[in-house]
């Protein structure tokens, strides 16, 4: 049995549930709400499932595994159905370049604790926390534009669903909710959109999940 603990709006949840999703897997949802009662993610229950405070946590039977970018391995490893990433070397090598150019770039200086330190004790206000979002959405949209001129089509890489979909997706739902301008990035919204039409990209966007409000 698959339990991921997470939260609608959590991207680096987000991107588990479409893996899930993709390859059809049963799972039951636990919520950790990240605002209510001073966040979930705190709780003594919780840490001592992840003591890093954060979600996604994925338990599979007797195993449990933070990290999103480390459970998307360990499924597309177990359950090799609708695989993440392909076979050829170099381009599984740059599909997971891009991935984590999201992950390990953009998402971590926009993580909500990071928000939430600008605004106390570093007293900036909401303004400037917004600013400083899109300041670093616009650094790494840029990127990747340019890189998708060179592999993208339908999808990241080319018409192959992959981990770099899984990946963007969230992060361009994050965009649009901090009201960044994405008329510069018509590569980026179009995959977007031709994500969001897949039943598995849908059902597992923020507002579709139980715990949504
Ligand atoms: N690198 C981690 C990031 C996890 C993470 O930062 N999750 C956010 C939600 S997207 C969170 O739990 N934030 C809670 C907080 O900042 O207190 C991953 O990919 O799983």
């Amino acid at each position: 049995m698959l339990t991921l603990y997470g939260y609608w709006r959590s991207s680096a949840a987000y991107r588990v549930r479409i893996a899930l999703n993709l390859k059809g897997l049963d799972y039951q949802a636990k919520s950790v709400h990240l605002i209510k009662e001073g966040g979930q993610q705190h709780f003594e229950d919780y840490q001592a499932l992840n003591p890093a405070q954060l979600v996604p946590t994925l338990v599979d039977g007797d195993f449990t595994l933070n990290q999103s970018m480390a459970i998307l391995q360990y499924l597309d490893d177990v359950y090799p159905q609708h695989p993440l990433l392909p076979e050829d070397k170099i381009e599984k090598a740059k599909i997971l370049a891009f991935a984590l150019d999201i992950a390990c770039e953009m998402h971590p200086v926009n993580n909500l604790r990071v928000l939430q330190h600008l605004k106390s004790p570093l007293g900036h206000s909401q303004e400037e926390t917004e600013n400083w979002y899109r300041h670093w959405l616009k650094v790494g949209f840029d990127a990747l534009e340019t890189r998708l001129a060179a592999h993208g089509s339908k999808y990241c890489f080319a018409d192959h669903i992959s981990m770099a979909d899984l990946a963007l997706v969230p992060q361009v739902y994050n965009a649009i909710r901090y009201q960044l301008d994405m008329k510069a990035y018509p590569k980026i919204l179009a995959i977007y959109e031709n994500c969001l039409a897949i039943d598995a990209f849908f059902k597992a966007s923020p507002e579709q999940q139980e715990d949504a409000h």
